[in-house]
């Protein structure tokens, strides 16, 4: 009864753990099999090994923008650990290890960021929406995949995804007020990482938090340590079963952090302190539970270095993939919108067309150089 003990209208940061990853309120842990629990690590370890190698392969210029998850990815495993195949996933964009979970392949994942429209179906992925660029503007789909859901009586539940940046698009509100009005199955996750790129949550709201909003709509909301495996895992886990079992919606606010940038176009630096990042960073979420399984003889620090190379080989194996993969004839990007292209277009066409001539012989320059 997470829900109510922690209620968000009581002000309370649910936590089972601390900093450093020691339980802190051992009658909230949650029960979790040594196995799912290594499992979730795991992922989390993936996750962050692929995000890092994509910030590098951008740096190289082998892939566009791309938005970092560093040190969010304890939200992500949560949620993976919890959906079922059936269950639908709404992305926003910085979720990648629940995206993995919902069956999205690696090559897909980087074929989308190389702007290869072939990634962007994410077709292995059952029950997923696209990923969502205009912010917010994936919540009212998630809540009309509700309602669909309710009206053919299936069993299923939506995981929606928004930042804290999203709570102030109109499109966050309407989709929490009429999920709650069809009492509809959403679990609607804030990831609360402090900034949306660089305005701080202090101009986005003056609410007491996040969570409480779920107030106004008539919804249980819940204020939840982000970085906190436990804790995120019991959200999900009591957020689910209250949902799927016909209560309505529910909201998480998972407070966290964005290590990294908003995406690789983006200097933090320029409107963050070291000491904020710092302090952050001692709540490291993937630190936070590895400490946990140490200290309970469930992990042991020498196996990660084998097990990272492993995924590092593997992740660039499917890079090379990707990279090889047949490119999309340019004229796919004009094509489809209208049965016959207009002026307007067919000027960008032409305009794309003298961009990669001057881009190529650009790059010829830069070989022979
Ligand atoms: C409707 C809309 N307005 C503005 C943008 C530009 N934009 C891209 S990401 C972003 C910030 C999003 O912040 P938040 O929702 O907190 O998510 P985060 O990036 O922190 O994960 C903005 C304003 C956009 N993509 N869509």
């Amino acid at each position: 009864m997470i829900f109510k003990e922690f209620s968000a209208t009581k002000k309370r940061l649910f936590r089972v753990m601390d900093d450093q990853g020691k339980i802190i309120s051992p009658s909230h842990l949650p029960e979790i099999s040594n196995e799912l629990l290594i499992k979730a690590f795991q992922d989390m370890l993936f996750a962050r090994t692929a995000d890092q190698m994509i910030v590098s392969y951008q740096r190289q210029g082998r892939i566009f923008t791309y938005p970092p998850n560093l040190g969010q990815e304890a939200i992500h495993s949560a949620v993976a650990q919890v959906i079922k195949h059936d269950d639908w996933l709404v992305p926003a964009f910085r979720e990648m290890g629940a995206w993995l979970a919902k069956g999205v392949t690696l090559k897909d994942l980087f074929l989308y960021f190389m702007g290869n429209e072939t990634g962007g179906s994410f077709s292995s992925a059952h029950n997923m929406f696209p990923v969502s660029v205009p912010i917010a503007s994936q919540l009212p789909h998630a809540a009309v995949i509700g309602y669909a859901i309710k009206l053919k009586k299936l069993d299923q539940v939506v995981y929606a995804f928004t930042g804290d940046g999203g709570t102030s698009e109109g499109d966050f509100h309407e989709a929490l007020n009429f999920a709650a009005v069809w009492k509809v199955p959403v679990v609607f996750i804030i990831q609360n990482n402090q900034f949306a790129i660089s305005v701080p949550l202090r101009m986005q709201t003056v609410s007491d938090s996040l969570a409480i909003k779920a107030q106004a709509y008539g919804m249980p909301g819940l204020q939840v340590d982000g970085n906190d495996f436990f804790a995120m895992f019991a959200a999900i886990k009591e957020a689910e079963e209250h949902t799927r079992t016909g209560n309505g919606p529910v909201l998480i606010e998972a407070v966290t952090y964005r290590q990294g940038a908003h995406t690789t176009s983006d200097d933090p630096t320029k409107y963050r302190t070291r000491e904020e990042e710092e302090a952050w960073q001692k709540k490291d979420p993937v630190n936070r539970l590895r400490n946990y399984l140490i200290d309970k003889k469930l992990w042991e620090e020498s196996r990660e270095e084998e097990l990272i190379s492993q995924f590092r080989k593997e992740i660039d194996r499917i890079f090379v993939e990707a990279e090889n993969h047949p490119s999309y004839p340019l004229e796919d990007v004009f094509q489809y919108q209208y049965a016959e292209m207009p002026d307007d277009l067919k000027r960008q066409k032409i305009e794309h067309e003298r961009f990669l001539e001057w881009s190529r012989s650009r790059t010829k320059k830069e070989v022979a150089r």
